[in-house]
């Protein structure tokens, strides 16, 4: 497994990949390090055939306080425009195998749109959500304006977007911004067994479902149903579809090939 500075990956059992920062004196701050890292890292395990779906954590204090400000202080926009500053982000919204983000702590800036780019986001009770960036002179990066407004609508995000307030985890579920909400403590096990559970299934059928939700905040309703409707024909092309359909009429436990 490749080593890295920034991240460690592990594989738990069950075709999980799992993905943690860790950059703990800087609350996980996102360094151009750290996106190469997670992007190669996630990458990787999309490639990998055992792998079915991949959780990406921080700490117990800090999913990730946002991009590193201490790299971005002297840019000018020139470097910025010529580096195309954090457009490598994209990669990670490239990557076919469903992701889940364990939020716990802070998921601030970039923080917050690396937890929002991924499929699910299963927070901690003390996860704190929020794009800062303004009060640094700036605005989102990484897509925050954007899928903040498609997750809670336009109210919550132009008050988070203008006033940098941040948005404890109950708000941020009763806003749609989270998929479940459990203790601290029993956060990772619980993305790891939503991994486990992901893993089991189809892996054609989950990224088929993962491209049609996907594609629902992308276009007008009736394209989008008929793009899912073409999966949902091509799904009767795989052998997990006779061997899912069989499974549930001999009243047994499914097993699927990927085939
Ligand atoms: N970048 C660099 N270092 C950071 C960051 C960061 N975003 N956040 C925290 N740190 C460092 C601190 O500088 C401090 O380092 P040191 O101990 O060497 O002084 C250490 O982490 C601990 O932080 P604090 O002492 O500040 O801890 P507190 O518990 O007092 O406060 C907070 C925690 C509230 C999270 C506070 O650290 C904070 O406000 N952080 C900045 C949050 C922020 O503004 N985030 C937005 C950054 S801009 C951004 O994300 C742009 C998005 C564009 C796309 C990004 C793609 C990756």
């Amino acid at each position: 497994m490749t080593h890295y500075e920034t991240i460690e990956t592990s594989t738990p059992d069950g075709g999980v990949g799992l993905i943690r920062l860790n950059r703990p004196k800087a609350l996980n701050a996102l360094s151009l390090t750290v996106m190469r890292e997670l992007t190669h890292a996630a990458a990787e395990f999309d490639d990998d055939a055992e792998i079915g779906a991949i959780v990406i954590s921080g700490s117990e204090r800090a999913f990730a306080a946002g991009a590193d400000i201490s790299e971005m202080a002297a840019l000018d926009y020139p470097d910025v425009v010529q580096a195309d500053l954090l457009a490598g982000w994209e990669d990670l919204a490239q990557v076919r195998t469903p992701l889940i983000a364990a939020v716990c702590g802070y998921a601030l800036g970039g923080g917050c749109e690396l937890a929002m780019l991924c499929d699910l986001l299963i927070a901690s009770d003390t996860a704190v959500f929020g794009q800062p960036e303004i009060k640094l002179g700036i605005i989102p990066g990484m897509g925050g304006s954007q899928r903040l407004t498609r997750a809670v609508g336009k109210a919550k995000a132009m008050d988070l977007c203008l006033t940098g307030r941040t948005m404890p985890v109950e708000e941020a579920e009763r806003a749609g911004l989270v998929s479940r909400v459990v203790p601290a403590d029993q956060l990772l096990d619980e993305a790891i067994e939503a991994g486990r559970t992901i893993a089991a299934m189809s892996r054609s059928a989950a990224m088929a479902a993962k491209e049609a939700v996907n594609r629902a905040l992308e276009t007008t309703l009736s394209e989008g149903v008929r793009f899912e409707r073409k999966l949902f024909h091509a799904a009767f092309a795989s052998l997990d579809q006779k061997e899912g359909m069989s499974a549930f009429l001999e009243k047994r436990t499914p097993v699927f090939g990927g085939g």
